[in-house]
């Protein structure tokens, strides 16, 4: 039975891949701030699933799923998938206490777990799978420290590869577009209409079709590595420049 922690379970791609890989016959540990949503999902899920509150920003924290005794600490797949974003405010008129959360958790919390995480990874030959963003390649008005973030993931996703070299470890850096979760409603501080308007009308991808990309990478053949792949719904493309004129 092979052994995944999720990070950010507690909504969106994180909850639905905890499903997947439950029902797929994998153990999962996940992770989370809000531990009634874990709690929930651990009836739901049963004893394949152990709930950890674990805060992205705790280093101590992160540190101690490092320790988890067998079998939970025999982890095959890190879904490093916890993480936010600040409004798309102007920098200047954005909080900074956002900005440092934000940075915290999808930089900082990533990069520390894991590497607490890596002398495991590597005696058990396991794959680390980063959430990344098209928001890391395709600019956008108000997106620099989130893009900024994602850009990050992606290349340190690269660059561990260069490390990992020989061990057998995998390193995929996944980069969504558009996608119908908790994310806008936490990005805009709980404005659901906003949420909602943005997702109208153009089919959005979903949290499920995020965790069937989840399931299928983790069950490649151990040659194959994916280093980066992105996807979209099929209602989202590229606008052009903006051009400024006299
Ligand atoms: P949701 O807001 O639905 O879920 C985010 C998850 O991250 C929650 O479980 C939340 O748990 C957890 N999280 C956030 N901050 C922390 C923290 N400090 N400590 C622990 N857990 C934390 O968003 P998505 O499912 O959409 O996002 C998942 C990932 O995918 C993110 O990294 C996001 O940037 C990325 N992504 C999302 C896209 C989209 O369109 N939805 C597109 C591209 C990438 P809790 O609040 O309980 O702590
Ligand atoms: C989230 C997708 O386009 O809102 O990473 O930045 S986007």
């Amino acid at each position: 039975m092979k052994t995944a922690l999720i990070t950010g379970a507690t909504a969106g791609f994180g909850r639905a891949s905890a499903k997947r890989f439950v029902d797929g016959g994998w153990r999962v540990v996940g992770t989370g701030r809000r531990g009634d949503r874990l709690r929930q999902l651990q009836e739901a899920l049963g004893d394949a699933f152990l709930p950890l509150e674990i805060d992205m920003r705790d280093r101590a924290g992160l540190d101690s799923l490092a320790q988890l005794g067998a079998p939970w600490g025999q982890i095959d797949l890190l879904l490093n998938n916890a993480g936010l974003a600040p409004p798309t405010t102007p920098l200047p008129d954005t909080d900074w206490d956002r900005i440092d959360q934000v940075i915290d958790t999808n930089i900082t919390g990533l990069v520390a777990l894991t590497r607490a995480l890596l002398p495991g990874l590597t005696a058990r030959k396991g794959h680390i799978i980063n959430l990344s963003s098209v928001a890391a390649t395709y600019p956008y008005k108000g997106g620099a420290v989130y893009a900024g973030t994602k850009a990050f993931v992606r290349q340190f996703s690269l660059d561990l590869r260069c490390d990992l070299a020989g061990t057998g470890v995998r390193v995929t850096s996944v980069e969504p577009g558009m996608a119908e979760t908790e994310f806008t409603i936490v990005r805009t501080g709980g404005d659901h209409e906003a949420s909602d308007k943005l997702y109208a009308g153009m089919d959005p991808m979903t949290s499920e079709d995020l965790a069937d990309l989840f399931w299928w990478l983790a069950n490649l053949p151990p040659h194959l590595n994916i280093n980066t792949i992105e996807l979209m719904p099929v209602t989202q493309s590229w606008a052009g420049f903006a051009v400024e004129r006299k």
